[in-house]
Parts: C-alpha cells; sequence; structure tokens
C-alpha cells in the first residue's frame, strides 16, 4: 500500500518552550523568536508518523546500486530514506537523488538530502537534512521553501533543544555508539535519551550504531525512532533485516 506525504499542521512542536532549563538555553536564535516557532515550521505528518528511518550513504553503497538499494529499504519499510553522499559533488548527488527519487515516490517514502539545500530545492525532495557545521535551519528553509522539512543533527541534549528553538522538523539524536559510518564523533551512550524526549517535542531518531541487537535496549533507555545505516546497508537480506528491525520497535 502507498504512503502518502501529506502535510499537516502538528500539535506537538514546541508547545513548552520554557521548559528549557534557563542555563541550558541555546544562543540560537530565529529571526522570528522561538516562540513562532510552532507555527511557522509545523511538521509534516510522514515524519510525526516515522519510526524507521533509513539512509543510503555512498560509504557502503556504489552509485551504481544506489536504486536497487532505495528499492529494497523502502521495500522493507523504512518511513523516511535520506541521501548521504559525503565525497560527491553537487552534481552528482543530484543524479543520485533524481534516481532515488521516482522509487521513494512510487513507495510513498519522503526521500531527504543530506547536506545539500540546493539540491533538495533543485529536485522537489520531501526533506532535507543539516549538520551542526552545516547550514542553519532558516537558512536551509530559505532555499528549500516552506514544503520541504528540514532536519538536524545533534549531539548533546543542548544542541537538541537548541534545534528546536531553532526550528528543525525533526533532529537526529547520536552517535549513542561508536560507528565507522560517523567515525570522528565521541558516542554519546543512552543515558540522555529520556531526557531528550521529556525536553524536546519534535521527533527525535535516535542514530548511531543502531542495530536489531541493540533495538532492546535503546528502546528500554526511552527511543521511539531510530536511524539505521550500516546495519541495513550490509545486511545479507535487506529487506528482511529492515522488517525484523521494524517489527522490534514499539
Ligand atoms: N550521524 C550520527 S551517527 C551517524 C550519523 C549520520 C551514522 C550512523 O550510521 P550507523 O552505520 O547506523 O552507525
Ligand atoms: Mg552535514
Amino acid at each position: 500500500m502507498l504512503r502518502s506525504f501529506g502535510k499537516a499542521c502538528q500539535s506537538q512542536a514546541n508547545q513548552n518552550p520554557g521548559k528549557i532549563a534557563e542555563k541550558d538555553k541555546p544562543h540560537l536564535t530565529s529571526a522570528l523568536g522561538p516562540s513562532s516557532n510552532a507555527a511557522m515550521s509545523a511538521p509534516f505528518d510522514s515524519i510525526l508518523r516515522a519510526r524507521l528511518y533509513g539512509i543510503v550513504d555512498l560509504g557502503y553503497v556504489k552509485p551504481e546500486q544506489v536504486v536497487e538499494m532505495t528499492r529494497a529499504l523502502c521495500e522493507g519499510g523504512v518511513d523516511i530514506l535520506q541521501l548521504r553522499a559525503k565525497r560527491a559533488t553537487p552534481a552528482q548527488v543530484e543524479t543520485l537523488a533524481r534516481a532515488m527519487h521516482p522509487v521513494t515516490r512510487d513507495l510513498g517514502v519522503p526521500l531527504v538530502i543530506n547536506d545539500h539545500v540546493e539540491v533538495a530545492a533543485a529536485v522537489g525532495s520531501e526533506g532535507v537534512h543539516v549538520g551542526q557545521d552545516d547550514d542553519s535551519v532558516a537558512k536551509a528553509r530559505a532555499v528549500v521553501g516552506q514544503g520541504i522539512f528540514v532536519g538536524k543533527s545533534t549531539h548533546s541534549l543542548a544542541q537538541a533543544e537548541a534545534a528546536q528553538v531553532e526550528g528543525a522538523d525533526y533532529i537526529g539524536f547520536g552517535p549513542l555508539y561508536a560507528t565507522g559510518t560517523k567515525p570522528d564523533y565521541v558516542p554519546i551512550g543512552l543515558q540522555d535519551i529520556t531526557e531528550v524526549h521529556r525536553r524536546v517535542s519534535l521527533p527525535i531518531f535516535c542514530i548511531g550504531g543502531v542495530n536489531a541487537a541493540r533495538a532492546p535496549e535503546i528502546i528500554a533507555a526511552g527511543a521511539r525512532r531510530v536511524v539505521v545505516v550500516s546495519a541495513f546497508l550490509l545486511a545479507s537480506d535487506v529487506r528482511d533485516e529492515v522488517r525484523r528491525l521494524k517489527a522490534m520497535l514499539p
């Protein structure tokens, strides 16, 4: 059955910015101020429903395998799919995105472009994802417009709160464990997962070293949504692995 990308005003976003402790208040401010966040950056239906986020990472997948991997991940049941190609040029990312998009669209899975906001705008992907060192959420949104959701990587409670104030539609939170997919980052462990859900009302996707063996402890620590990269891309049967992990999520 096809899933839709329907967009709806959501009621969860930033209902209580006062929850943020004074001492932890981020230095980032959106042009419109934190209180306008909920009205201006309502996340989309598809993100609110999403539990399992896959990434086609060109560190693991050859360009000629991208379309088949996209199909396998989507048919297995990922709810969102990102294209991440750290060493590719914008033109190469755009070519890959244009190859993936008909597949993701047919299967009702929102496509997110990592880093390249201009590519997301050109291709008309459903989302774009920025990191701490990339464009701000406001700048990304200025490029892609209001119709494309903007996600942000966060690596601490303070960054997660800042991303919410900044107007992100969802956040990644991690890496939970050390991972070869993002080797330069210190793992943050599981101990802040419950607290980040208390402080941040956006959809939170826990990321970094997530696999089926670890899923029970990650879920027990409070995670409701996860991102899985290498455990899917290196699986002998990608569809089966996606189904297996999805069945474990709450
Ligand atoms: N951001 C934080 S960890 C990570 C990213 C992109 C990589 C996660 O990959 P894996 O293979 O699931 O550990
Ligand atoms: Mg980035």
